[in-house]
């Protein structure tokens, strides 16, 4: 069994798959904290974990002028100042069960919680290319970075993944050999002993077990890059998708969700208002700037309480184009009078100023990605 060497994991994860494992945590715990804890943070593995012993671990770097590099754990600990970012990693397909309403589509049947947030430590890509040759003259030519997991299907492929050239060297992109999460090692199912954090970035182009990276021309030749992780018109079914006529996801757009009530609960009318919470999070490094919450869906709306820390704590501001990590709302809205029934939707805007869409139909797509439409809950009211 190729999955024998599972790690442990939190029982209260809800499962989508066990082999490979994906998980993701129930909703309602999501935004207790800002920093989700890493046994909690959502788990999206297509391969089995692979166990890397740290003592013989190679870090490959390839298409770099003085030919292939190999650099140890303790070298990239060592040689390389250690940079921390707090950023949030979203799979392409959170809330992809919305989108099963409208029409089946085909990947794990997530929920609202395929999103966590992480404080992340280790070297920066960029000072590693750079010592390692990166220049101008490499820049002229190459245009991609790629990626390779050492974890391997049956026939020994290995995950992969690349990012433009221009993201993984730019001052200002912050991506991260990381070799720690939460102040911790990285654990097994968050891809010990290195992965790249690529902030802003969908979850898919944040490689785990990092084996290998290649300075190219060329995108990953990768299944994952190439035939998957791509959006289409909700016009395009299986008979027709091309997947060479779009590109691949790497930005991702406005997000935001409701974490508390939950779906089919009860609020008092004794008490006058409901406590409005959730997330919201926004790909590129655009930052949140507001999130509108309406409880008679979308009739009139309230703005909500928007928190970049735990416990009413804000961090300063990030710098422009920065804004890697999520932020967590809150709103005490007051109940209409008999009303007997409420449904509450949320929707985020970014620094850009780029919206959430109101609904999913004209965003179906036949991988259930992108899946960003206005969330709504909808619950009783209690006389
Ligand atoms: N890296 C490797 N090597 N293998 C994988 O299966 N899954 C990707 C990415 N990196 C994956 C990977 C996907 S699709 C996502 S969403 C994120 O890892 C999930 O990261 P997490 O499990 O740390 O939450
Ligand atoms: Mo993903």
């Amino acid at each position: 069994d190729p999955y024998s060497a599972e790690p442990t994991r939190h029982p209260a994860l809800q499962i989508n798959s066990l082999k490979p494992f994906n998980a993701e945590p129930p909703s309602s715990i999501l935004s207790d904290n800002y920093i989700t804890p890493s046994v909690i943070f959502f788990k999206r593995n297509h391969l089995p974990v692979p166990r890397v012993d740290p003592e013989t671990y190679r870090l490959e770097i390839e298409g770099l002028p003085g030919g292939v590099a190999s650099l140890t754990l303790n070298e990239l600990k060592s040689c390389f100042p250690k940079h921390t970012i707090t950023a949030t990693l979203q799979c392409a397909g959170n809330r992809r069960s919305e989108m099963n309403t409208v029409k089946q589509v085909k990947g794990l049947n997530w929920g609202i919680a395929a999103i966590s947030n992480a404080t992340w430590s280790g070297a920066l890509l960029r000072d590693v290319l750079v010592h390692y040759g990166f220049g101008p003259e490499v820049a002229a030519k190459a245009q991609h970075v790629q990626f390779e997991g050492l974890d391997k299907d049956v026939t020994g492929t290995a995950y992969g993944a690349s990012i433009p050239l221009n993201k993984a060297v730019s001052e200002e992109g912050d991506v991260l050999l990381a070799y720690e999460m939460n102040g911790e090692d990285l654990p097994p199912d968050h891809g010990y002993p290195v992965r790249v954090v690529v902030p802003g970035i969908v979850g898919a182009r944040n490689v785990k077990w990092l084996g290998k990276i290649v300075v190219s021309e060329e995108e990953s030749k990768s299944h994952w890059q190439q035939n998957d992780y791509k959006g289409f018109s909700p016009g395009t079914d299986w008979d027709t998708v091309d997947f060479k006529s779009a590109p691949a996801i790497q930005e991702l757009p406005i997000q935001s969700a409701i974490t508390h009530p939950a779906e089919g609960t009860s609020v008092d009318a004794n008490d006058g208002e409901v406590t409005v919470k959730g997330y919201a999070w926004s790909g590129g490094g655009r930052e949140v700037v507001r999130v509108d919450v309406s409880i008679d869906g979308g009739k009139t709306w309230h703005v909500a309480k928007l928190r970049t820390g735990d416990k009413g704590q804000q961090a300063p501001p990030p710098p422009p184009g920065k804004a890697w990590a999520w932020k967590l709302w809150e709103i005490d809205v007051p109940l209409p009078h008999s009303a007997q029934e409420l449904e509450i939707v949320c929707k985020a805007v970014d620094s850009s100023y780029n919206m959430q869409p109101d609904t999913v139909a004209p965003i179906w797509n036949l991988r259930g990605v992108l899946s960003n439409a206005w969330h709504r809950v909808k619950v009783k009211v209690n006389e």
